[in-house]
């Protein structure tokens, strides 16, 4: 057994929302851990470790944010059972650091309050110290410190300052505390009323109210948060950001697309033409190269998403969905979640855990994958591409453009709609009302905002490696082999397995304008969406005689597919519950089998229905 003495100290960091736990986390142990302008990015505990000057090594804990240890939802539950030393198989830790937004401390300091009749050493960090200062707050802080019997630190978390200090002063509190038994219990209502009452006090005393207060917050939300107003500038936003995904990542992703083709002519003049040419042509360029060209549109939609985060606007903007939302009986908590879900279903189901309502929270789960997630983009960056042509509409908007804005609208929309039958239908309960601290205005961090979006691309990279690349070997194998009998007259790949699967499963895929080699495509595509462009761009490369790269794809699609085949997949795509792992996690959130099946159903089901209608209609108009 290892003796207790040597395990490392622990230490967690405990605040209200959006205060800077997870930025100080990063700061303290080099992890890179989501950060955002807004309540609840952190919904699980994640811990990581440092190094003091003096060689030890302490264990750092990042929790939720929550305003007091009554916990009410399951993410506040985790900091409550992590401060107490309630999971299992976990001490309680050593020393607490209570994260405090020096411009916003008064719920902090009733936090405090609790945290101090827990009987943990803690020492208190007014982070965001550079807000404060720039607004001339002034904070008494060896008053406050006397006060509270704690150490008080000041902090800037994003840039790294009064770090030392901090890991000083918790370092010292773990040398000289001792265990005593932890004999907090839940404060009555009357006990937090008088907590309050004292915080109050505390903040009278200690802190000058500010001298430059931020009065552009304010300003600014008097336009933004307008009813009509808001709604229309956040209109106008999401429209400008598709209409900037197409514009400005085409020339870039026909760099890259040209780029592919290049290493593809090169390897064509070194590599005898043969099987070995053909994997490494239609398998492996034609695959994982026809998916990585959609890099720079991933990063646009990110580099927005990540910029309103920072400046905290996505708050504003789940304030003004609050109302549509209720009316489709969502929680006014769902907003966020459900953008979470604009890169991944998994984290927007993870960060579902905010919500406290059971109800609510499995409503939110599953619609979350309707959202439109960016494994999805270049699904509908290759069929835009190949189908709708690119020119403008009304003198300005670029039509592929309005076309990918459409295709997010309808996820939209169709989570709205669903959620509103689930609720409606099965739950028959109302939506509570919207309850979210709205945060002040930041101007974003340029190095973050870079980081953020260099840590997006290395995850669609390695997803490139790590999923789709086997992925495509497996297809190429099947669409390679076995080779056809001897004196056959079809083209080589109707005699693949590839080609015995799609040709077997068409037929149920007929009434919607699916042809085989489309049919093929789907069945990779469940374990990640975008596999289903390097599906097609192998069989199409392995079937044509001339051998395509992957930026000709598009041009085989152009001529092959009819409008409405290419609508139709597009439609398919909103809906399908193309991906495994998915399904996965809502087995996990939910604890059952039941829910990914009812999942899995209804998403199949409305997907078909889609296609079908999506297909018919097209055709109807002459678009077959
Ligand atoms: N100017 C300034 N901004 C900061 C500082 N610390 C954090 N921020 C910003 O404040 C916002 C919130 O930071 P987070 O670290 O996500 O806050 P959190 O406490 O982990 O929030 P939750 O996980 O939602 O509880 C982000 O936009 C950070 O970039 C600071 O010291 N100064
Ligand atoms: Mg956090």
């Amino acid at each position: 057994m290892t003796s207790p003495a040597l395990a490392p100290a622990r230490i967690a960091l405990v605040g209200n929302p959006n205060s800077g736990k997870t930025a100080l986390f990063n700061a303290l142990t080099g992890a890179r851990q989501k950060v955002a302008n807004y309540a609840g990015v952190t919904v699980e505990r994640k811990e990581g470790h440092l190094t003091t000057p003096a060689g030890r090594t302490l264990s750092i804990l990042d929790l939720p944010g929550t305003y007091s240890l009554r916990a009410r939802s399951p993410d506040e539950a985790v900091t409550r059972d992590a401060v107490l030393g309630r999971l299992a198989g976990e001490h309680e830790p050593d020393v607490l650091i209570a994260v405090a937004d020096a411009t916003n401390m008064r719920l902090m300091l009733r936090l405090v309050l609790e945290l101090k009749q827990v009987g943990r050493p803690f020492v208190l960090a007014l982070n965001m110290y550079d807000i404060a200062q720039r607004q001339g707050l002034r904070i008494d802080i060896e008053g406050l410190s006397r006060e509270l019997g704690a150490p008080v630190v000041t902090t800037v978390a994003t840039r790294k300052r009064g770090i030392e200090d901090l890991v000083a002063a918790a370092d010292a509190l773990v040398l000289d505390h001792e265990n005593h038994a932890n004999t907090w219990q839940e404060p009555t209502a009357a006990q937090i009323r008088a907590a309050h009452g004292e915080a109050q006090r505390i903040m009278r005393t200690y802190v000058k109210p500010a001298e430059r207060p931020d009065t552009l917050t304010g300003k600014f939300d008097s336009v933004l948060l307008h009813p009509v107003a808001g709604l229309v500038i956040l209109l106008t936003l999401l429209f400008v950001m598709f209409q900037a995904v197409f514009s400005w990542a085409t020339p870039v992703a026909d760099l890259i697309g040209e780029g592919f083709g290049q290493i593809g002519r090169l390897i064509a003049l070194v590599v005898p033409e043969g099987l070995l040419r053909s994997f490494i042509n239609d398998g492996i360029i034609a695959g994982v190269g026809g998916v990585l060209v959609f890099l720079p549109q991933i990063l646009i939609l990110f580099f927005f998403i990540i910029l309103l985060e920072d400046t905290g606007y996505m708050a504003r903007a789940a304030f003004l969905m609050d109302k549509v939302m209720g009316k489709a009986g969502l929680h006014g908590r769902a907003f966020l979640p459900l953008l979470s879900s604009f890169a991944c279903a998994i984290p927007g189901i993870m960060a579902t855990r905010v919500i406290d309502q059971k109800r609510d929270r499995l409503t939110t789960i599953m619609v979350a994958p309707l959202m439109t997630c960016s494994a999805r983009i270049p699904v509908y960056t290759l069929i835009i591409g190949a189908l709708i042509p690119q020119r403008n509409v009304w003198g300005w908007i670029n039509l592929q453009g309005l076309v990918m804005f459409g295709l997010y609208a309808v996820g939209i929309l169709s989570t709205l709609i669903v959620s509103a039958v689930i609720q409606r239908v099965f739950w028959r309960t109302g939506s509570e009302p919207f309850m979210m601290e709205l945060p002040a205005y930041k101007l974003p961090d340029a190095g973050l905002v870079a980081r953020q979006l260099w840590q997006r691309a290395m995850i669609f990279i390695n997803r490139a490696g790590r999923i789709i690349l086997p992925l495509m070997v497996i297809v190429w194998l099947l669409s390679t082999f076995p080779y056809p009998p001897e004196g056959a007259t079809g083209p080589a790949i109707d005699y693949s397995f590839a080609g015995i699967i799609g040709h077997a499963i068409q037929p149920f895929l007929a009434p919607i304008g699916f042809n085989w080699e489309m049919s093929v495509a789907l069945i990779p595509g469940m374990a990640a969406r975008e596999v289903a462009v390097g599906t097609l761009g192998t069989i199409y490369a392995v079937g044509d005689a001339e051998g395509a790269g992957a930026h000709i794809l598009q041009g085989i699609l152009a001529t092959q597919w009819s409008l409405a085949t290419g609508l139709s997949f597009l439609a398919w795509y909103i809906f399908a519950p193309q991906c495994v792992a998915t399904l996965g996690v809502v087995k996990r959130e939910t604890g059952s089998w039941l829910w990914p099946t009812v999942m899995f159903s209804y998403m199949i089901a409305l997907a078909y229905l889609a296609s079908f209608v999506t297909f018919q209609s097209a055709k109807a108009l002459g678009w077959g």
